[in-house]
């Protein structure tokens, strides 16, 4: 299986409303940034990460991808794949300019394509290639109902269309409005609305500072908040621990965390109950494992981030013993051999060879942008 070529894409995907917005970001489009690695038995693995579409940020990264990991790839054997990690992650050169950021995202792409071929190779979905299904059942929670740019009558709408007629039975809200008194608004009426058995999350992605939490929590008490994700700036350590020491709500956090070591400190610190990863951040699907082993050994549940924006996670939450539930974000799921496929509010397991990255010709024919 000696890599022949590293073709880098980028695919621009529309969203399946015209817009939305959390806290923090407003967007049409999710941007599928990654790379087709072909192997010399003519076998293909498709990995990407996960933009927010900007067209000049995602040329940075398939720019790496192109000039600094392809000619480390090329003529190596994909199954040696351990030691290829470490020959991109611990290169020199790119160590010094980026042990996280465009470097690393580039390189979740590289590593989520060669699981892809090796699954491939062993004719196997990933999860069966790690090792097996740990459960029949991977629960679905839906974010897609909750977005803050909703108008109330559209969150009430949404949530009750989820609950009632598709089957799900966790929602997740989002939160960060300058006064948190309207959240708290919100949330009673999505609580009054769905009633006391469905669980409800929040997410605030990283807006709020320490005292306005403090103060939202306290005003949230009663309403039966399942998890608050990401309640302040991604990288705050303290913060988050002081908070979780403040407030009987358990904290959530991970999407925006580049490495083992960060999720580490959080671990250590106490400051998070719900682990998070991505493969799409991390170092792939390498690196992945290894933060879903360090929750594991501190007895805490795994909850990936958006599971239909990396298909990944659905193999990942069928397989990994300290994996729970799996959000649901039906953005780009059409653009795919193996479609993710959410029925009763419980994820399909995958049945095709491979990490269900393979993307369709026709999306990059359609949707597919020039690199340069
Ligand atoms: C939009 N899920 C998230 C979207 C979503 C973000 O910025 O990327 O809200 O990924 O926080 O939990
Ligand atoms: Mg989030």
């Amino acid at each position: 299986m000696k890599i022949t070529k590293v073709e880098p894409f980028i695919v621009h995907l529309p969203l399946t409303s015209d817009s939305i917005s959390d806290s923090t970001h407003s967007i049409t489009h999710w941007g599928v940034v990654g790379a087709k690695i072909t192997t010399s038995d003519g076998r293909s693995g498709y990995g990407f990460t996960g933009t927010h579409a900007h067209l000049a940020s995602d040329r940075l990264i398939t720019a790496c991808i192109r000039d600094c990991y392809a000619p480390l790839l090329i003529g190596e054997d994909a199954s040696d794949h351990s030691r290829l990690w470490r020959k991109l992650a611990r290169n020199p050169a790119l160590q010094w300019v980026g042990r996280a950021g465009i470097t690393h995202l580039a390189l979740a792409a590289i590593d989520v394509a060669l699981w892809d071929i090796k699954a491939k190779a062993a004719d196997q979905p990933l999860w069966s290639y790690l090792g097996g299904a740990r459960t029949d059942r991977v629960e679905a929670y839906n974010t897609d109902i909750g977005w803050l740019s909703f108008g109330l009558a559209d969150l009430l709408a949404g949530a009750a269309r989820a609950v009632e007629e598709e089957g799900f039975s966790r929602l997740k809200i989002k939160v960060g409005h300058d006064d948190p008194n309207v959240d708290i608004a919100r949330l009673s009426a999505v609580r009054e609305r769905v009633g006391s058995g469905v669980r409800i999350a929040i997410d605030g992605n990283g807006k709020w500072d320490l005292p306005t939490c403090m103060r939202f929590c306290a005003s949230a008490r009663d309403l039966d908040i399942y998890w608050f994700e990401e309640p302040l700036w991604y990288d705050d350590v303290e913060g988050h621990a002081s908070l979780a020491r403040g407030t009987s709500i358990p904290i959530a956090l991970g999407e925006q965390l580049y490495t083992v070591d960060a999720f580490r400190s959080f671990i250590s610190a106490g400051a998070v109950s719900y682990v998070q990863p991505d493969v799409t951040r991390l170092g792939g699907i390498t690196e992945y494992i290894q933060v879903a082993d360090l929750a594991l050994a501190h007895r805490l549940p795994v909850v990936p981030h958006a599971g239909e924006m990396s298909q990944v996670h659905v193999h990942l939450s069928y397989w990994h013993p300290a994996s729970t539930i799996l959000e649901y974000i039906p953005w780009i799921k059409d653009h795919f051999e193996e479609p993710i496929d959410v029925r009763e509010g419980v994820y399909r397991r995958p049945e095709h060879p491979g990490a269900g990255t393979t993307v369709l010709e026709s999306s990059f024919d359609r949707y597919g942008k020039a690199l340069a």
